[in-house]
């Protein structure tokens, strides 16, 4: 039996700093109810789907932002996201913001299955960006002031296949790909807000969409798993975000990918058992890849290269470092 899922990227237009849950969520309705009527079983929303990206700003007061953040999910504010997509029988992926009871705050997303089950949650492992206010940068990146990293990559069941989910840098990590691929996913949803501009290295920005698909089809085909990449995108409050949405297959191959910066559904149909054509082949990690090898990769920038091997003078391989 085919395990052929129709799967719909969601990418989101901005959402400016006074736009309210209610006005998101209508949003977001909009857009599951057009993966619906494209007979899509799963809707995959970006990152921090409901609010604007608020880490581009300093607040000394970290609380003064707990408004952008939900204390339960779903929320009275967004439980008609979850009663319409059980309703309509469509699976969803949304990022949000969390404050634990206890006062945690983590970059989260939640996966919903079509009858309104939930899947699992996946906190952010990689927070890019600084921990203090850094006056010198056009727009702050304060993941690592505002939320807590998460700690592991997992795997859930759902959609009649393996899943496993990521958040924004995270997909700039080949670690997350592999660590996913190693439990057997097949399908790594990704949301993402991602500024075109990098403060830390401007002659960045031109490659922003470059670097944003060749990280995703990298992942997607090393390890036979299909990538959903979705953005919040456009100008919000100043910052332009990627857009550039995509469905990739675990060929790397993209299926389909947004051509706006708005508010846009792509569609793809995914083909679990595609997966296999690369896990048990070319990337059959139990047969080809040799940990034993690799050990625990510790080396790290700045080793001293000693002269001999810096004289560019024909070696036997010489010796190693
Ligand atoms: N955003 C960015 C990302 O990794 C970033 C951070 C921006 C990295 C620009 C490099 C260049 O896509 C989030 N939210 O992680």
């Amino acid at each position: 039996m085919s395990r052929t899922l129709t799967v719909g990227a969601a990418q989101m237009g901005p959402i400016q700093r006074d736009h309210t849950r209610t006005e998101v969520v209508e949003r977001l309705l909009v857009l599951l109810r057009r993966g619906a009527d494209a007979d899509c079983d799963l809707v995959v929303f970006p990152e921090l789907a409901l609010t604007t990206f608020f880490p581009r700003w300093w607040s000394a007061d970290i609380a003064e932002f707990d408004h952008f953040f939900e204390t339960e999910m779903p929320g009275p504010q967004t439980q008609p996201l979850f009663d319409e997509a059980a309703r309509l029988g469509v699976g969803f992926h949304l990022g949000y913001a969390e404050l634990t009871p206890d006062g945690h705050r983590h970059n989260t997303v939640i996966l919903v299955e079509r009858d309104g089950r939930v899947v699992g949650h996946y906190r952010k492992v990689h927070l890019p960006g600084h921990e203090d206010h850094e006056p010198w940068r056009a727009f702050q990146h304060l993941e690592r002031y505002y939320f807590e990293p998460g700690d592991t990559f997992k795997v859930f069941a759902g959609f009649g296949g393996v899943v496993g989910m990521a958040i924004c840098n995270d997909r700039r990590w080949s670690e997350t790909y592999r660590v996913l691929g190693l439990q057997g996913c097949e399908l790594a949803l990704i949301g993402y807000n991602t500024p075109v501009h990098y403060p830390p290295d401007p002659s960045q920005d031109a490659l922003a969409g470059f670097h944003n698909h060749l990280v995703m089809q990298a992942g997607a085909y090393q390890n036979g798993m299909w990538v959903v990449g979705v953005a919040k995108a456009g100008d919000e409050e100043g910052c332009q975000l990627l857009g550039e949405s995509a469905i990739i297959a675990p060929s790397g191959e993209i299926r389909a990918t947004c051509a706006t910066d708005g508010d846009e559904l792509v569609v793809a149909e995914a083909d679990l058992d595609l997966c296999a054509n690369y896990k048990d082949t070319l990337f059959d990690f139990a047969r080809y890849r040799r940990p034993e090898v690799y050990g625990p990769i510790t080396g790290q920038r700045g080793v001293e290269v000693p002269d001999h091997l810096t004289d560019h003078e024909e070696s036997d391989g010489g010796e190693a470092l």
